[in-house]
């Protein structure tokens, strides 16, 4: 049983124009009409990385690794040194502990996935693609509403549980936990094969939000031991740097084992991810790239680097 794969080359493409005419542009205009590289090209190719948002850090360290391997080229063309630019920029999502397996182990059923995020991030948008996405590829998905903090937030949880045509649990004003329990509880009598448990983005300081993400997790774990087997902290593409503060935040608070990047069809700023990542060191798992229902992705970071580069 394996989890679907929602990917669309030109979907990708399309909702990365912005990114990819920042970049591509500022990329075409600093090589143009050069023969050979000169020492200022890295300095500008430096400043064109930085200013997607893929951080100082990164981009040193594309820089670096072209360099080194230009040595050795006897190509020194432009297209040749793209070439390199992009397989370096790929490499930074290559960490063998994080090739991830998405299969989903019959005997760890139902595979519990908790969504956690800010306010506004996407969380809910999310599981309503991810359940549907899901739900397409065959397998029974329940939903969870723990997000009882706001009245509404049941009621769009289940328009997207209406879309997705997959159950949901809700209890508005209840407990979290007891929503989960539920969810949970509900899933294992009708033999599904996902939860997924929507959770507040509202709280107050980092202790409420450590006690109501451990309680979840606790009354979770009680049913299934080893539940939830994901905990998916989704953030949103366009806030740049406060993303990774935000990342450090969570991880601080409880583990996360894999990251959802939203809304980079709004965002010029899509190096953000590479960032992330780096930082991080947590697979990033699926991207959000529109408000539709098929708009959530597998990220692929090959695909992704392609889609930027791509006219
Ligand atoms: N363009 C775009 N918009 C998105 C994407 N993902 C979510 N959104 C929008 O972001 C807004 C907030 O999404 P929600 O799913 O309600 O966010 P949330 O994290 O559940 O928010 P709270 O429940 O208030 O904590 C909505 O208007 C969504 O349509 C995306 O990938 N692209
Ligand atoms: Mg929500």
């Amino acid at each position: 049983m394996s989890l679907f794969k929602n990917f669309n080359f030109d979907k990708l493409k399309n909702s990365l124009v912005k990114t990819r005419t920042k970049l591509v542009n500022s990329l075409n205009e600093t090589i143009s009409g050069k023969a050979l590289i000169e020492e200022d090209f890295f300095e500008k190719l430096l400043d064109i990385l930085i200013s997607s948002d893929m951080g100082m850090d990164v981009a040193d360290k594309i820089i670096t690794k072209t360099r080194i391997k230009l040595k050795n080229e006897k190509d020194r063309t432009n297209a040749n040194i793209i070439r390199i630019v992009k397989s370096e920029m790929v490499a930074i999502f290559n960490n063998d502990k994080l090739i991830e397996d998405k299969n989903i182990n019959s005997s760890l059923t139902p595979y519990v996935i908790l969504v956690i995020g800010v306010n506004g991030a996407g969380k809910t948008t999310t599981i309503g693609k991810l359940a549907n996405n899901m739900h397409k590829s065959g397998l029974e998905v329940v939903v969870g509403a723990a997000d009882t903090f706001r009245a509404a937030a049941s009621e769009q949880l289940n328009i997207w549980a209406n879309r997705a045509k997959v159950r949901i649990i809700q209890k508005p004003g209840g407990d979290p936990s007891s929503v989960a329990f539920e969810a949970v509880s509900a899933a294992i009598k009708d033999h599904a094969d996902v939860v997924i448990i929507d959770t507040a983005g509202r709280l107050h300081n980092k202790t409420n939000l450590m006690i109501e993400l451990s309680k979840i997790k606790r009354v979770i774990s009680k049913i299934i031991p080893n539940a939830p087997q994901e905990t998916l902290l989704v953030l949103d593409g366009n806030i740049g740097q406060n993303a990774i503060v935000q990342a450090d935040e969570f991880s601080k608070v409880t583990e996360v084992t894999g990251l959802v990047i939203t809304k980079l069809d709004g965002t010029a700023k899509g190096g953000v991810i590479f960032q992330i990542f780096d930082k991080q060191k947590i697979p990033v798992k699926y991207i959000g790239v529109g408000e539709d229902i098929d708009d959530l992705q597998d990220f692929d970071p090959e695909a992704f680097v392609s889609a930027i580069f791509e006219n």
